[in-house]
């Protein structure tokens, strides 16, 4: 393998990606340990989504991780992805690990220097990593706050699409446009359009997203990929969850 050849779990999410948007649930595993993980997933996966991201809490424990990546490994075959918050998130029993950049922080470790620290790790451990532009939109959340981020204000699409042009043209391969994990409002319908319009590379969208409406309107947009995880930290795999997942698969077949 080249060094940045796309990996088989990058490839799989992109052939999937030309049938239409896909669905990823976020779980945390200092909320959801272990089992309690697995049966998140499971759960999930059988309502549809398309795969398991791993990660959200700041500070989580090397091992929590990785008994979660053996649980949720163990009950389902979607790829499961570490969405790291900081070198000691990697662990070698995931199946990838989103290789993100916060583009919009004032904190150069989150930038650069932890990626600096985190790629020889990847390397010896053999992780498939997938290289991302992570924006933080207003509300930004904990993650707008801890990130530092100069959050791009909700109704600036140019500011948004200029970011996400730029991670195209670094080689990301992916940009994720995130409002901030329990955010009032998702990232808004033009926004994304516009940055949709911009890029050629898949725009996955999360934070704050709640109901059925507000995955068609992203979708409608141009999202190719939602990611949820309070709706089921909160509810469990409920309907509200399901009617999400239900209008990705719809949205497939248009
Ligand atoms: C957070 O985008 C994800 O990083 C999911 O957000 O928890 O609001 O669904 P929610």
């Amino acid at each position: 393998m080249t060094p940045f050849a796309v990996g088989p779990v990058e490839r799989q999410l992109r052939r999937r990606l030309r049938a239409g948007p896909l669905h990823f649930t976020l779980i945390d595993p200092d909320k959801s340990p272990g089992a309690a993980a697995a049966r998140l997933a499971l759960g999930a996966v059988d309502a549809g989504s398309d795969a398991i991201l791993i990660g959200g809490s700041t500070g989580i424990s090397r091992s929590r991780m990785s008994e979660a990546a053996r649980s949720i490994r163990r009950a389902v075959r979607v790829p499961v992805v570490i969405f790291p918050e900081g070198p000691r998130s990697i662990t070698p029993d995931a199946s990838a690990i989103l290789f993100m950049s916060l583009l919009n922080s004032r904190n150069l470790e989150l930038v650069i220097r932890a990626h600096v620290r985190a790629a020889p790790i990847v390397r010896a451990l053999k992780l498939e990593a997938i290289p991302m532009g992570y924006l933080v939109i207003a509300p930004g959340m904990r993650v707008g706050e801890v990130g530092e981020a100069d959050l791009v204000r909700r109704h600036d699409p140019k500011t948004a699409a200029a970011y996400a042009l730029a991670a195209e043209m670094l080689g990301m391969r992916w940009v994720y446009l995130e409002a901030g994990s329990g955010a009032p409002a998702p990232v808004p319908a033009p926004l994304v359009r516009a940055v949709r319009r911009a890029v050629t590379v898949p725009v996955i969208v999360g934070g704050g997203i709640r109901t059925s409406y507000d995955a068609r309107s992203l979708l409608a947009a141009g999202a190719q990929i939602l990611v949820t995880g309070t709706i089921t930290e909160e509810e469990g795999i409920g309907p509200a969850f399901r009617s999400i997942v239900r209008e990705v698969v719809r949205a497939r077949g248009r």
